[in-house]
């Protein structure tokens, strides 16, 4: 689901819950996703899909730098996760090869923006047809969502882009799978290494 309102499914053991929510700070917003086992831990092919999705967001995170612009950002993005999407099985190579530039492949499964402007809205006004400019904040979350296996994968954290590398501004909230899966374990408490 790329967002679902209602909330009133049961949560099944084998299930991963995406969870997209924010807060609002002197009249700024911000927007995080997260996605969680049900039952504490991900299966060999949900850790599969939930890193592929990270390394595309720690990728894309780098590609946010002044000058560059946003549609060419989301085309470099689309690259790599098209590669990412091979890599789990999902598309063939020679398909990709062969696709038609207008409608790549990878939408069958990633089928939304990487980024979108964030600031005194949750999806703020931004110039689109514009570079990208030091002080700019964005969203960054690539997704994946299989309807065939019951999956949807994203991740998502507020990036500020500046002069030199961008600065995540929620390096601080666990991401990675292995912490996610710790911090279940200890029932939600914060797993200190
Ligand atoms: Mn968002």
């Amino acid at each position: 689901m790329l967002h679902y309102i209602s909330n009133d499914l049961v949560c099944n053991d084998g299930d991963v819950i995406l969870m997209d929510f924010g807060c609002e700070y002197g009249g700024y917003a911000s927007d995080l996703t997260r996605c969680v086992p049900v039952n504490g831990r991900f299966t060999k092919r949900q850790k599969d899909v939930y890193n592929a999705v990270l390394r595309v967001k720690n990728e894309a995170t780098q590609l946010l730098r002044p000058g560059t612009m946003l549609a060419d950002y989301h085309k470099e993005v689309g690259k790599i996760m098209e590669s990412e999407l091979i890599g789990l099985g999902l598309l063939d190579k020679n398909d990709v090869a062969k696709q038609d530039p207008e409608k790549p492949l990878y939408k069958k499964y990633f089928m939304h923006g990487t980024s979108h402007f964030l600031g005194l809205d949750v999806h703020d006004v931004g110039l689109w047809n514009e570079m990208i400019q030091p002080d700019m904040v964005f969203t960054v979350e690539p997704g994946i969502y299989i309807r065939e296996e019951k999956l949807g994968i994203r991740l998502e954290n507020n990036i500020l882009v500046t002069r030199d590398a961008p600065i995540d501004l929620f390096k601080d909230i666990p991401v990675e799978a292995d912490e996610i899966e710790g911090m279940m374990a200890s029932k939600g408490k914060k797993v200190v290494a």
